[in-house]
């Protein structure tokens, strides 16, 4: 046409980008060793949990397998996975904490 001789594709203004940060799961995986009380000070130290809450979401875990223990930016669910492990090694407890994209 007149205003597009080569008759190339254009694409005018595609949907407009929010730029949201991609928030991350931190899961807590079960295993037969780590004693309950343990992953529940975890579940308070470093999530915040009151012990009602860490003690409900621990059995969570037992029974389940796995439980989402909080949802956070890149950086801070990398601190949490890192602090878990660190401490779970500390008293050579095998408790396994990982992060995936939501
Ligand atoms: N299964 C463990 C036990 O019976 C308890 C446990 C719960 C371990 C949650 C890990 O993420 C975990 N002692």
């Amino acid at each position: 046409g007149p205003d597009n001789d080569d008759q190339t594709t254009v694409i005018v203004d595609t949907k407009p980008k929010s730029k949201r940060p991609p928030l991350y799961k931190v899961l807590l995986l079960n295993d037969d060793y780590t004693p309950m009380e343990f992953v529940v000070a975890v579940l308070e130290r470093f999530f915040g949990m009151n012990h009602a809450q860490a003690f409900e979401i621990m059995l969570t875990v037992h029974k389940k397998g796995v439980a989402v223990v909080g949802v956070f930016s890149h950086e801070i669910a990398e601190t949490k996975v890192a602090q878990v492990m660190d401490f779970a090694r500390q008293h050579q407890h095998p408790l396994q904490c990982t992060m995936e994209k939501e």
